[in-house]
């Protein structure tokens, strides 16, 4: 029933309406059958009642599980494919109503890291995310495979989007002013220049709150792939800094987050990622459900198999999402810091908000899995 006060008075009158009224919840369309001898009165409450029950059962079916995480995904989509599978990953945890995704906002400076974000989103039925951009100057290049938005087929678009992205700033303030207390986990996979940004803006007509409050009201976790906890080893086996891509291309932004963030970060390092490489033979034949896979796609236009590509991304999505379900470990807590060649550091600190992902050889057997699963995972509303 209507839970919005709705009075029909009469058992009558409501068996009436259930006999006139039929609701094809798929389609959304109403069919009503009236008897032109009822009184008014019957006609006028059949049709209340229908758009009511109707608006109650769509709001029911949209309406936000308990246990929804809600996300922020912060990314330079263009760049590298795990960015585009960690991507498919969030809509396949949304579809099990796992997540909330709240916004997208984009790191990567080239107009179609919005058009692909959004024809993906669209892809899996929920095209109208909201979608931010930087002005940075970092990676302005197209890159491989965000040029798919132009590719067209019997005259029309092959992945249609209809993105007008705004300034990732107010997109990510409005997610977060509009949302319960400590209730947003932002995963961040790109550079850190937008959430750099976020903390430094001022109170705006959005909310009085200034960047770093609105983070420290709204966050509950930062989710982050940037840095390195190992040494890496180079093309000769020696063992080396890693100077990580994430943060070396805006390395002010990266330092100046890792030392204002105020909640708690998880950082998941580049020899994460390196650990759990995507099998090829799951791009080869877990997508092909759909003629044009947008992630299958932009693998192959990337770095096609039998690459098995590092998901670096995709781990600090299913942190985010899943930290309880050891995937992986933590290191003790502690505080992050980098210098000024992009090489990150870690001090334990026994009231520290830093943590580090860590991963035994077991664990790397679930989590590789998963990520499989989660990624090809076909979307509910496929086109
Ligand atoms: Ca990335």
């Amino acid at each position: 029933m209507p839970d919005r006060g709705l009075i029909i008075n009469g058992a009558d009158h409501v068996k009436a309406i259930a006999q006139h009224v039929s609701v094809n919840t798929d389609s959304f369309t109403l069919s009503i059958t009236l008897n032109s001898m009822k009184p008014r009165i019957t006609i006028v409450a059949c049709l209340v009642f229908a758009i009511l029950w109707l608006d109650h059962s769509y709001l029911a079916a949209q309406s936000l599980n308990p246990n929804q995480q809600l996300i922020i995904f912060d990314t330079d989509i263009g760049n590298d494919v795990d960015d585009v599978l960690a991507l498919g990953m969030i809509h396949a945890l949304q579809a099990r109503k796992e997540c909330k995704l709240l916004a997208v906002t984009i790191t990567k400076d080239h107009p179609q890291a919005a058009a692909f974000t959004d024809a993906v989103n669209t892809f899996y039925g929920h095209g109208e995310i909201p979608i931010g951009v930087c002005s940075s100057g970092v990676t302005p290049e197209a890159g491989k495979f965000n040029v798919l938005v132009d590719q067209v087929e019997g005259g029309r678009p092959i992945y249609p989007y209809d993105v007008e992205p705004r300034k990732a700033v107010t997109v990510l303030r409005e997610a977060l002013a509009n949302a319960e207390d400590h209730s947003v986990a932002i995963v961040q996979v790109g550079f850190s220049t937008n959430l750099a940004n976020l903390l430094k803006s001022s109170a705006d007509q959005v909310s009085p709150l200034n960047g770093r409050q609105l983070v420290e009201k709204k966050a509950s976790l930062l989710s982050i792939m940037a840095g390195a906890f190992q040494k890496i080893p180079d093309a000769d086996g020696n063992l080396r800094d890693h100077h990580e891509y994430n943060v070396v291309k805006d390395l002010q932004s990266a330092s100046f987050l890792a030392d204002n963030w105020p909640t708690e970060i998880v950082w998941s390092g580049f020899e994460i990622g390196l650990a759990l490489r995507y099998p090829h033979q799951s791009i080869e034949r877990d997508y092909n459900y759909h003629q044009h896979h947008p992630l299958k796609d932009a693998y192959y236009a990337y770095s096609p198999p039998p690459h098995d590509r590092p998901t670096w991304d995709l781990t600090s999505v299913l942190y985010a999402i899943r930290p309880e379900r050891n995937y992986f470990d933590l290191s003790p807590r502690g505080k992050v810091s980098i210098d000024q060649a992009g090489v990150s550091h870690f001090e334990i600190q026994q009231s520290g908000k830093h943590r580090y992902l860590k991963l035994t050889d077991i664990q790397k057997i679930r989590a590789i899995e998963t990520l499989v699963g989660l990624a090809s995972q076909p979307p509910l509303a496929a086109r």
